[in-house]
């Protein structure tokens, strides 16, 4: 198949699902062609990739970029220059907006006789964000109900997602449900000198290491982190290692130093790759309060590490309750840092918390399962 990816290319779970999709799908031998404003940051090329920059005109009219209309134009080019199949857009705003007017562009000029594909299907995977906050917003809403339901095939990456989009939205429309995947050759607990080496430098004196990873958006509410952390370390000497950067980062260092626990927290920003981090951790908080799958959980968990979270949207159909970790009410800190601690204490439960983390990852979430889901559905979409 030739197949167009159009995705964020920053840090963020929809990008790095894109992205890992893309890849897994250009080694099967499939065309993919990301397109976007930048590189998505984890795109290595190879055989079978290719990336097509979205340029933007400037004029001084426009107080506002003209990204959707822009985008349109690039699948356009791209579709016909290539002869895409299908487009994937992965978080609805705007690309499944730019999808639609660009596939009325090439059906008018394939009836007009100007070649093209009269044919071209458009796939959108809801992510997230784009369903429960922004996509509700009253200057989006109306586009993205008209955009989902003009798409060829929806996907969603929980259940959670699927019912919440189509109560919310009114849409009958099916949704798939296809959840995220993880590499897991690249996300394994790593035991080499280096791990043990870092793992001395953080924690020199044998304390638990317990990580968070995000974008430090208010919604992932890393203060409750810290404040978890702050009750944790008073029964047992641990660490807190924060990974990401975003707009809730100052206020969470002055929370670290006001609560005088500031020497016992690393903030590491944006890092790459941290499986290696992951594979000293002892436990993955994830206390958002709003969440449709919780990419960096699984991440957590295929290296073996369990997880406690809050119940937010789609993290009970990740994360279970009393075997992968557990889970507590959104907020509730208290129950947050007795579910840590009492893992942290109890060396057998954690040890069969820690194998269910990693046997549930390998028996759900394996890419090569959810891959073939998604070249199913593509083709299902392209017989349709
Ligand atoms: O919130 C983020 O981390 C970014 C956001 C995105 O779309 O870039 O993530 C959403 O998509 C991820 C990949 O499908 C999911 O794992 C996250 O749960 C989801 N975030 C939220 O629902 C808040």
């Amino acid at each position: 198949m030739n197949i167009g990816i159009l995705c964020y290319p920053t840090y963020g779970g929809s990008g790095v699902v894109a992205t890992e999709l893309g890849k897994e799908l250009a080694e099967r031998g499939h065309k993919v062609h990301f397109i976007s404003y930048s590189i998505p940051m984890r795109l290595k090329f190879s055989e079978n990739i290719y990336f097509h920059k979205v340029q933007m005109a400037s004029y001084p009219l426009f107080d506002f970029g003209l990204y959707s209309i822009a985008l349109a134009s690039k699948i356009v080019e791209v579709a016909k220059f290539n002869g895409l199949d299908l487009v994937h857009a992965h978080y609805a705003i705007p690309h499944a907006t730019s999808a639609y007017l660009a596939r009325e562009i090439i059906t008018q000029e394939h009836i007009n006789g100007k070649n093209g594909n009269g044919n071209l299907k458009i796939i959108t995977t809801l992510h997230g964000t784009d369903i429960t906050l922004v996509g509700l917003e009253i200057s989006f809403l109306p586009t993205m109900k008209f955009s989902i339901e003009k798409s060829d095939g929806v996907t969603a990456v929980s259940e959670f997602l699927k019912v919440k989009t189509q109560s919310q939205y009114n849409i009958d429309k099916h949704i798939e449900v296809i959840p995220n995947f993880i590499d897991l050759e690249h996300y394994k607990r790593i035991d080499n000198d280096e791990t043990r080496c870092l793992k001395e430098r953080i924690a020199k004196h044998g304390e638990k290491i317990i990580v968070h990873t995000s974008n430090f958006r208010p919604l992932k509410r890393v203060d409750d982190c810290i404040r978890i952390f702050n009750e944790v370390r008073k029964k047992i000497p641990s660490k807190l290692l924060l990974i990401g950067d975003g707009p809730e980062r100052s206020a969470c260092e002055y929370l670290a130093k006001d609560l005088g626990i500031h020497e016992d927290i690393k903030f590491y920003g944006n890092l790459e790759s941290f499986v290696e981090i992951l594979s000293i951790a002892d436990l993955f908080l994830m206390p958002s309060q709003s969440e449709s799958f919780g990419l960096s959980a699984l991440e957590a968990m295929a290296c073996g590490v369990p997880v406690v979270s809050s119940n937010a949207g789609g993290l009970p159909e990740l994360n279970l309750h009393g075997e992968t970790g557990y889970i507590a009410e959104m907020g509730d800190i208290n129950k947050m840092s007795d579910y840590v601690k009492e893992l942290l204490e109890n060396k057998n439960k954690y040890r069969i918390f820690s194998e269910n983390a990693r046997e549930r990852a390998v028996t759900l979430f394996a890419s090569d399962k959810i891959v073939t889901q998604y070249e199913n559905y593509y083709e299902k979409v392209l017989k349709a």
